[in-house]
């Protein structure tokens, strides 16, 4: 084994800190699911699959999910579309799949016939995206799956997969996809995120975790790795939920807007702006990223449901950013405190903190009590704008804000009053 062990990862995981300086600011990212699932899109021999798409060949054997490599031509794909839509949603940095479990992989890798070269495309998506992305100055990751269902030597097999596995050697599985990595993060510029999937089979010391981390943090010094391949790394991943509260460790929730992250022609229950923004706010309520998922159709194109909501969502940030990016979390114990919303905090750099509230549901009275809060602030005022001065007054420990000046610009997705406190009048909290 080439690792070089220990010491070299110890002093890269020491400034942890700054390599996820850019991603604690950006809070909201694009992760698109693509690969040849993108083709039946949940549809195998007429019948409908409801599941996850990129879920449908765990139930099909090797040889016949292959041969969508023939079918697989997404002609109408346009990497500046993809990456100018996530910076109109206000997305800040793309997560894509290079390879899923299904072992296919997106670029021209010369350690796998498995590949977009297979196809008639025969184009490297994963260059066309790396290069849009350094246009548009956006942030990209490459998601790569350690399951594999395609590679001969990856254990354990599917009940389907029917092929001996006398020969196989999981080892040798570990150097195909070490050499897989090589190529992606040596070949396509600065990739900013390594985000492994389906580490779960074996543990870290089967997948040799820490040298290929290792080789990663080698290749690219200022990577960011979340926490599949069976060691915590740089930060957690929680699946298609929300955590309560705040967390010590760095971490992103990952989610759907529909049923499916790869595209699925009978994909349901698609989640409306509205739920999404404010997904989006209780997150970095709680100190955390949001990565939402888009599953582009097999022409390559990214769904008018997705792109539509991923617009809207872009209008509400055009307005109300500044109490995303860049901010700290609730200075509320719990969301159980703050029922009419959520909260986001700001410091800047003369001193001044400014506290978002996220009013979800606006009072039905004409005023906001915020009991928690010990001090008036030196100005309340909404975001979105900021000639609409809101009064403050004491009342009890807590405070009270007047809305009834301002009813009119409510809005019914999350209304943003922003209150300021001069450093000499720092926020006192019961
Ligand atoms: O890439 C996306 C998913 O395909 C992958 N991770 C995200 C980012 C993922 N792998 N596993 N899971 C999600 C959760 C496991 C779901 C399963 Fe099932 C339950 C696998 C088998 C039973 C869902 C239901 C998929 C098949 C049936």
């Amino acid at each position: 084994s080439e690792s070089s062990g220990w010491p070299n990862l110890a002093e890269v995981r020491s400034n942890r800190a700054e390599r996820m300086e850019w991603w604690r600011d950006a809070r909201f990212g694009m992760f698109i699911h693509f690969g040849l699932y993108s083709v039946p899109a949940g549809e195998w021999n007429g019948q409908q699959y409801g599941g996850y798409s990129e879920w449908l060949p765990q139930g099909i054997p090797t040889a016949q999910w292959e041969k969508l490599t023939d079918r697989f031509n997404p002609t109408d794909f346009d990497a500046d579309e993809w990456v100018l839509l996530a910076k109109q949603a206000g997305m800040k940095y793309i997560v894509i799949t290079t390879k899923h479990h299904e072992g296919f992989a997106l670029w021209d890798s010369k350690a796998s016939d498995y590949d977009v070269q297979a196809t008639p495309f025969k184009r490297d998506i994963m260059k066309e995206l790396a290069e849009a992305c350094r246009r548009h100055d956006m942030k990209l990751g490459w998601y790569h799956s350690v399951l594999d269902w395609h590679h001969p030597d990856y254990l354990p097999r599917r009940a389907v997969d029917k092929r001996s596995t006398d020969d196989a050697d999981y080892d040798r599985y570990i150097s195909y996809m070490k050499a897989q990595l090589r190529e992606l993060l040596t070949n396509y510029g600065d990739i900013a995120v390594l985000w492994f999937d389906g580490g779960w089979d074996h543990g870290p010391r089967q997948h040799r975790a820490w040298e290929i981390c290792d080789m990663a943090y080698e290749l690219q010094p200022d990577i960011i790795i979340n926490d599949r391949i069976g060691l915590p790394m740089d930060y957690d991943t929680p699946e298609q939920r929300i955590p309560r509260g705040a967390s010590d460790r760095p971490w992103e929730t990952c989610m759907t807007i529909t049923s499916s992250w790869g595209y699925n022609k009978g994909a349901r229950d698609w989640k409306d702006a509205k739920a999404l923004i404010r997904n989006l706010v209780d997150i970095a309520s709680k100190g955390g990223n949001y990565l939402l998922n888009v599953g582009p159709t097999g022409e390559g194109v990214i769904p008018p449901q997705s792109a539509d909501r991923l617009r809207e969502i872009g209008e509400w940030l055009e307005i109300n950013g500044r109490s995303i990016y860049g901010t700290k979390g609730s200075i509320f114990r719990s969301t159980d405190s703050t029922r009419w919303g959520r909260c986001t905090t700001r410091m800047t750099g003369d001193g001044t903190t400014l506290v978002y509230l996220h009013v979800f549901d606006w009072p039905s009275g004409s005023s906001l009590s915020i009991p928690e809060l010990g001090n008036l602030p030196d100005e309340a005022y909404l975001l979105a704008d900021r000639d609409a001065k809101l009064t403050a007054r004491k009342a009890g420990k807590g405070i009270s804000i007047d809305l009834a000046e301002v009813e009119s610009a409510v809005n019914s997705v999350d209304t943003v009053v922003v209150l300021e406190y001069a450093e000499q009048k720092p926020v006192t909290f019961h």
